[in-house]
């Protein structure tokens, strides 16, 4: 049998969303470390799979590849035992899983991702914080959330494009917004709040990929921890600021 390998450090919002998929669907792998704050990303042999030296790739016997959205399509079509609404074969269903997860690129991504690092992670990769970035970053994030709200989850049905059982889309548009744990519960709670359905679509995300999904989330709820010197027992339940939020709803 040809060897999945999964490059990644679970800090990483994609590189959360290949593993939760993997093990949702139950194919073999093998999960490889690749430690974001211990640069490997950068080393010879990491560009070797990944000349962009960034996680997650992959490597499926001879084959390369990374870019999460690239590696969720071709994992989704690689094992046979993958349900269909993961990427569905209806091409109208396909094609607008595909808009919104090019949509998600350049709008939340680029929101919840610099609004995390300019405000709490970036001294844990070994960069600064930015306040000017974070504020920039946070009105690109309340946009999208807007729009996801308004238009993306606007449809009849629990998930992203009207599905009535999550996709592709869902897992990876979700492990964005989970990276907003690492913040303070002040600020998780300014951003997200307001949001409920939002907040609803993340638990019921959630509720379709659990155990994996609190399993892999693990390891925020530790940094968050780390980053204000308390301990955790990193137990989803009682340790998500997302969660704890779902009971305002
Ligand atoms: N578009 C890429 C983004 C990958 C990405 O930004 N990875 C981050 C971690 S979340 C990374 O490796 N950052 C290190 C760097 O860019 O130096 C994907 O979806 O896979």
């Amino acid at each position: 049998m040809t060897t999945l390998k999964i490059y990644a450090d679970r800090l990483s919002q994609p590189s959360r969303a290949i593993i939760i998929f993997s093990k949702v669907n139950g194919y073999e792998f093998q999960e490889v470390k690749v430690d974001l704050r211990k640069r490997e990303h950068k080393s010879p042999e990491y560009k070797e799979i990944n000349p962009m030296g960034q996680v997650p790739s992959i490597v499926h016997g001879d084959f390369n590849l990374f870019e999460s959205h690239a590696i969720l399509r071709y994992l989704a079509c690689a094992f046979s035992g993958v349900a269909d609404h993961w990427y569905p074969a209806d091409l109208i269903k396909r094609a607008k899983i595909n808009s919104v997860l090019d949509w998600h690129h350049s709008n939340l991504r680029s929101g919840a991702a610099n609004y995390v690092l300019n405000s709490v992670l970036g001294p844990a990769l070994g960069l600064p914080l930015n306040p000017t970035k974070a504020s920039e970053a946070e009105n690109i994030l309340n946009a999208s959330l807007s729009t996801l709200e308004s238009y993306w989850l606007k449809e009849d049905g629990k998930f992203l494009v009207g599905g009535s059982q999550p996709s592709i889309a869902d897992i990876s548009l979700v492990c964005e917004i989970t990276q907003l744990e690492l913040l303070e519960e002040k600020d998780c709670h300014r951003i997200l709040a307001p949001h409920k359905k939002v907040l609803q679509w993340i638990e019921d995300t959630r509720l379709a990929t659990s155990p994996h999904f609190e399993e892999v989330h693990s390891v925020l709820l530790k940094t968050k921890a780390m980053f204000s010197k308390q301990s955790s027992e990193a137990n989803y339940e009682s340790e998500s600021s997302i969660k704890a939020m779902l009971s305002t709803i």
